[in-house]
């Protein structure tokens, strides 16, 4: 109970009903008689919004005033979800609004769902900023996020058909959560000439507007800022002139194309296109965000030499690696450093996480394009390559330089990141020990191995245990001492000793059987499909990717269909009933991933109509998965499928959301280095296909899911195109795992005694613990509380 009433709450009644009611009638200007849910959402928001901003300016005051370093995080991605719930919890009002909302007449979940999610992000990566935000506030550390206040986040997915369509998902109309800064305005220029080795002149120009967001950390007042970032035209001369001159239309379209700029986010996860939108977009955020960092930086008077004691820059991937330049460019252009002054500084505040392996996802701009839209930084990475080149002279040839010789060439931004920043990290040991003997060995033996390092990802126990799960949370709270455990996830060990308690295994095994019950009443209003809450519920939710093989998992589900329709009544008395549920986005042009639903989507319209099987197998594709239905799903799985082939995903954070919340896992063992030799053999045509496999080919081959035609592509991709995922050379053991986990389930008692084993040995994977790894390693940064 230590959390629950925080710091002002306990020191002055919060009068929420009242300042609720004040916000509908005044704020919102409507009566109470026609107050719906959605007013009650807006007037709660505003209502809690008043005590945030009290905090928050606190916050902000108290930490211009210490003056101590701060963390920059740069995130072109930050997949928030809701606000309002976690507000409350954070802030520790949630059973006064609770309380209040109910004398109001409002279920307190019913208003919840009144929010739009702020979907600015595609999956992992953008996720994880979002729980990095609540680890530093939670901790106390200085940190703002800087991000894009893009008009639509990821489309809004619906199934028609089977298929994927994309819907825009316009979610400002109503935002309480934004403050727009009219005042906080940065010109950026585009295009223009850069003149030898000094300037950038003559551009095209666009103006930034920062919008804020109040980040409240758990049981503190420590409130933090995300800033974001919104584009439009610039109001100058140039358009008066045009406006003046009847030129209506022209003017009209310069405001035009200067507000795409934060329109959209870009829907792709883990693959590169080369827009030239995209990279407007990277050097708009990067330009504004870094003007804003120097100019409070310059407010304190310190000499440049400070500046890396007082600012540390996350780079999340290399979306934001331009910062490098651009810092490089204000200290050498504007601030008339010496080009080793600034580059010393430049490398010292920089700090770059990789994501990932993949080589089409790692980030390569054009040459052409680039000069043409940022002429003097082109310059300025040619520098930093001609000096990076030079100082390791000949021992490495072409393989380093950041300019690939391509035709036209391209700039490696992932070569451009190593060598502007002062250490660089992966997301998990497996992933970081990969990228140091694979894509960057030679920058290890450059720079030596204390330049790289691990920082394991991690979840915020809030959001993903105590916000999406308050039932276990409360259990657990009750054995280990309280909420305590969700400021110090190891803690969670504590239950180990729980695991022989009848008692406390049976409430456990309640609460998971009532969250599946949840999930099965979102299944039916969903899908309109009924599953029994008692089957085994397997989940694989994340985006649709080849390399996250959602076909291996379908393909199995049709095995294991063939498999129950084969059986005589005996032996389906013995089967362990079953319900595969996916759900996940494909990016809109990745034709293959959008395959794969559609095939998910035609299996379960046969399987689940299918009387000969009954509850033994139901198929669910859950449309529009996105943070808000992630609360629902990851509290509700039994198992859940992290099937990637292996040393392509880099971690995974749902994983983690899962286990926390009791559910066991299947995933692939590390075998790298194994994957090559088996490529390789395919390539060379000594492969055979699993026969379980050819026989799930088979079926979908004579049309039992559907014209066949639609899904040719899917099954060619294995048996002629070479098998690149190596979806056969994993299907046998894939099934076998799965006969192991029918097993397993069978002993209800000693799967309980697995999943709590499993919850207590989560402390590691809190994003408290990733956060405070990167503030000791790499930002050097204290905590800093103040007085309420
Ligand atoms: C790049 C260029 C142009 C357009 C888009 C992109 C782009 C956008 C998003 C490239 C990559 C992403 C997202 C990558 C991502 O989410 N990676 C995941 O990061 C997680 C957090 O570290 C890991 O857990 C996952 O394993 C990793 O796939």
């Amino acid at each position: 109970q230590k959390y629950s009433a925080q710091a002002f709450s306990s020191k002055e009644e919060f009068e929420f009903q009242k300042e609720t009611v004040r916000h509908v009638e005044t704020s919102l200007a409507r009566s109470l008689y026609n107050c719906d849910e959605l007013a009650a959402y807006a007037g709660a928001s505003l209502a809690i919004r008043d005590r945030l901003v009290i905090s928050w300016n606190k916050t902000q005051q108290h930490q211009t005033f210490v003056d101590q370093k701060r963390l920059y995080y740069l995130s072109l991605e930050f997949l928030m979800g809701r606000t309002l719930d976690n507000a409350m919890l954070n802030t520790g009002v949630k059973s006064i609004a609770k309380d209040g909302l109910g004398e109001l007449g409002f279920r307190i979940e019913d208003v919840l769902e009144q929010e739009h999610d702020a979907a600015l992000g595609n999956g992992g990566l953008g996720r994880l900023a979002a729980c990095f935000l609540d680890s530093l506030a939670t901790l106390n550390y200085p940190a703002w996020g800087y991000g894009l206040r893009y008009r639509y986040g990821i489309f809004k997915q619906e199934i028609v058909d089977g298929y994927q369509v994309e819907v825009p998902d316009y979610w400002l109309s109503f935002n309480p959560w934004e403050f727009p800064r009219f005042d906080i305005t940065v010109d950026i220029m585009f295009y223009g000439n850069g003149k030898q080795c000094t300037s950038w002149e003559g551009g095209e120009i666009v103006q930034a507007v920062a919008y804020d967001v109040p980040i409240p950390g758990f049981g503190t007042s420590v409130t933090n800022n995300l800033r974001l970032w919104s584009s439009k035209a610039a109001s100058g001369e140039f358009d008066f002139q045009k406006f003046n001159s009847g030129d209506y239309e022209s003017a009209v379209a310069d405001e035009q194309r200067a507000e795409t700029i934060s329109a959209v986010l870009y829907p792709n996860d883990n693959l590169d296109r080369g827009k030239e939108l995209r990279l407007k977009q990277q050097y708009f955020w990067v330009a504004a965000s870094l003007h804003d960092i120097v100019r409070r930086f310059k407010k304190s008077r310190r000499p440049w030499k400070e500046f890396s004691e007082q600012v540390a820059i996350q780079l999340n991937d290399t979306h934001p690696a331009l910062a490098i330049v651009e810092l490089q460019r204000l200290l050498i252009d504007t601030e008339g450093l010496e080009w080793d002054e600034g580059w010393d500084i430049v490398t010292q505040t920089f700090g770059y996480t990789n994501h990932t392996v993949l080589p089409e996802a790692l980030e390569k701009w054009s040459v052409p394009l680039f000069q043409n839209l940022l002429p003097r930084h082109l310059q300025i990475i040619y520098d930093i390559n001609l000096f990076f080149l030079q100082s390791v002279e000949k021992r490495f040839p072409k393989a380093i330089s950041i300019i690939e010789e391509s035709t036209p060439k391209s700039i490696r931004m992932a070569f451009l990141a190593i060598i502007g920043s002062h250490k660089v990290n992966g997301v998990a040991e497996l992933h970081s020990d990969l990228i140091q003997t694979t894509i960057f060995k030679d920058f290890v033996k450059i720079f030596g191995p204390d330049k790289f390092t691990n920082v394991t990802n991690g979840i915020t126990p809030r959001r993903w245990l105590h916000q999406a799960n308050p039932r276990l949370s409360e259990l657990i709270a009750s054995k280990v001492g309280g909420l305590g455990f969700l400021k110090d996830l190891t803690l969670l060990s504590e239950l180990e000793n729980y695991v022989d308690d009848k008692d406390f295994k049976r409430e456990w095994m309640e609460i998971k059987y009532a969250n599946k019950v949840r999930l099965a009443k979102h299944i039916k209003s969903a899908n309109g499909v009924t599953v029994n809450p008692s089957a085994l519920f397997d989940i694989q939710v994340k985006r649709m990717h080849e390399y996250k093989r959602q076909q291996l998992n379908i393909f199995g589900v049709i095995h294991r269909y063939l498999t129950i329709k084969a059986m005589t009544p005996e032996e389906r008395k013995k089967v362990v009933p079953r319900v595969s549920i996916f759900g996940g986005k494909a990016a809109p042009g990745y034709w293959m991933a959008k395959t794969i639903i559609h095939l998910i989507n035609c299996v379960g319209n046969i399987v689940n109509k299918d009387k000969d099987i009954g509850d033994l197998l139901k198929v669910i594709f859950l449309e529009d998965y996105n943070v808000s239905k992630a609360e629902i799903i990851c509290p509700a799985s039994d198992i859940s499928e992290h099937i990637s082939t292996a040393g392509t995903e880099a971690s995974g954070t749902s994983n983690m959301k899962f286990v926390l919340n009791g559910g066991l896992i299947i995933g692939t063992c590390d075998g790298a280095n194994e994957v090559e030799d088996l490529r390789h053999k395919h390539f060379y045509g000594k492969h055979e296909l699993d026969p379980d496999l050819r026989r799930v080919f088979d079926e979908i081959e004579k049309g039992a899911f559907g014209p066949p035609e639609g899904f040719s592509a899917l099954i060619n991709s294995v048996t002629v195109h070479g098998d690149y995922y190596l979806v056969s050379d994993d299907f046998r053991s894939y099934i076998q795992t799965h006969a192991l986990v029918d097993e397993a389930y069978k002993d209800q008692d000693e799967w309980a005694a697995k999943t709590i084993m499993s919850v207590a040995r989560m402390g590691f994977f809190s994003s408290d613990r990733c956060i405070q790894d990167y503030a000791e390693s790499i930002w050097n940064i204290e905590p800093s509380t103040f007085e309420a």
